[in-house]
């Protein structure tokens, strides 16, 4: 029988399919298109999704709005954080409020909101799109996180930034294009006023080209790092939440 396809050539074939995707992925890697979380059951959809968004998106900014457009009511996923030392800061207007800032960096600092506050400010209204259907349109005010990078001197091998809320199930981690993107925020202000404990008060962060769940509120800690390893397990969402 004369088969045009022999067994053989498939098999070197698909070796060689194989080993072009290998080498694919290779480069993808170092050109920091494949996102930190390969191993998931999404993982392959992720990793198209990553690399497309950053293929095209790199430098540009999330849509801002203008006064007129922003939310009449806003909506706050959740209560305030209930325990006692949210409560017994809250009680005291957040003054003594702090965020510690370590890992890879030449100079690990603790900052208070005075701190923050005392840095140049970046005001955007944009909006906030949760992963479940809504979404608001709010002034946000802050601090880039950019500036506070700068400040504690990160290091040129940092990859990510761990961010850590003082509810202790939430944290959440950017990458270097996200943590130095211009409308990341540690956002203290909202609407013209302070940031309200529902929505994250005194202090979240504001990544406006992902979904509201990488927005993670009640900010206490950020981590430089190079690696998500030990740091960011992989949850029901996907680590990268690009819109
Ligand atoms: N600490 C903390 N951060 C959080 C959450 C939370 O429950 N706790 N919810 C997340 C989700 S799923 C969304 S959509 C946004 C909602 O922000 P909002 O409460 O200002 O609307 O916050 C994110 N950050
Ligand atoms: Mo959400």
């Amino acid at each position: 029988m004369s088969n045009p396809i022999s067994r053989r050539k498939v098999i070197t074939g698909g070796v060689a399919a194989v080993a072009g995707v290998a080498a694919a992925a290779h480069l993808a890697d170092r050109n920091g298109l494949v996102p930190p979380t390969t191993g998931k059951l999404y993982a392959p959809g992720e990793t198209l999704t990553y690399a497309s968004q950053r293929l095209l998106t790199n430098h540009s900014l999330a849509r801002e709005f203008s006064h007129s457009q922003i939310s009449a009511k806003p909506f706050p996923n959740g209560d305030p954080p209930k325990d006692e030392a949210y409560r017994q800061l809250q009680s005291e207007g957040f003054k003594d409020w702090q965020v510690a800032v370590g890992g890879m960096v030449a100079r690990p600092v603790t900052l208070s909101m005075a701190d923050l506050k005392s840095y140049p400010s970046s005001n955007q209204i944009t909006h906030l799109a949760c992963e479940e259907g809504w979404s608001f349109i709010a002034e946000w005010k802050g601090v880039r996180l950019s500036h506070i990078l700068d400040l504690a001197g990160a290091q040129p091998q940092a990859r990510f930034v761990v961010y850590y809320s003082i509810q202790k199930d939430w944290m959440d981690a950017v990458d270097m294009a996200d943590a130095l993107h211009p409308q990341t925020l540690l956002c203290y202000g909202m609407n013209g006023d302070v940031l309200p404990p529902g929505h994250g008060g005194p202090l979240r962060m504001r990544v406006p080209r992902q979904l509201g769940y990488k927005n993670v509120k009640y900010i206490t800690r950020l981590m430089v790092t190079d690696t998500l390893r030990g740091h960011i397990q992989g949850g029901d969402y996907s680590w990268y939440a690009g819109i």
